[in-house]
């Protein structure tokens, strides 16, 4: 393993997890090389999506965002390898799946913006605070 390696958090979202795409996301990143370290399936409570998504609390969009995240059960994992966060990221693609390039998986799976299939941690500190809030800190 690299010098490099970190982790992040990937959770696979109720739109994705309705049309059982959980083992079509997750693969992509064990194909990559990534390892799944935690995996857990759950449906969050308001409270807790409002305490993942705090990032976002000032946004318009807050409110849509926690609705739609708690509305079925989502898919976490904690994915490990080299450079992790920046390079999920560029498998994730752009947050507007619509103009995400084909070749990553909003782009090969998804039309939506709140519905985009996956949220993928933005850096490690994010992701300190979002596993705590998925798995308990
Ligand atoms: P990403 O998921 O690509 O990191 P962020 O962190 O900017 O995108 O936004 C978090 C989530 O909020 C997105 N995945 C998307 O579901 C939702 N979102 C972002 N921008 C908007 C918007 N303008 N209207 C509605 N939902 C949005």
């Amino acid at each position: 393993m690299s010098s490099a390696a970190e982790e992040t958090l990937i959770v696979v979202k109720p739109d994705a997890v309705k049309r059982g795409l959980i083992g079509e996301v997750l693969k992509r990143f064990e194909a990559r090389g990534f390892s799944v370290r935690e995996l857990r399936m759950l449906t969050m409570s308001k409270g807790q999506a409002q305490k993942f998504y705090a990032v976002h609390s000032e946004k318009p969009f807050f409110p849509e965002l926690v609705a739609f995240i708690s509305s079925g059960p989502v898919v976490g994992a904690v994915i490990s390898g080299r450079d992790a966060v920046a390079t999920v990221r560029r498998m994730v693609g752009a947050t507007k799946a619509w103009e995400a390039a084909a070749g990553t998986v909003r782009g090969d799976l998804a039309l939506g913006l709140t519905d985009n299939v996956i949220h993928a941690s933005d850096s490690s500190d994010s992701f300190a605070k979002e596993r705590a809030a998925f798995f308990g800190g």
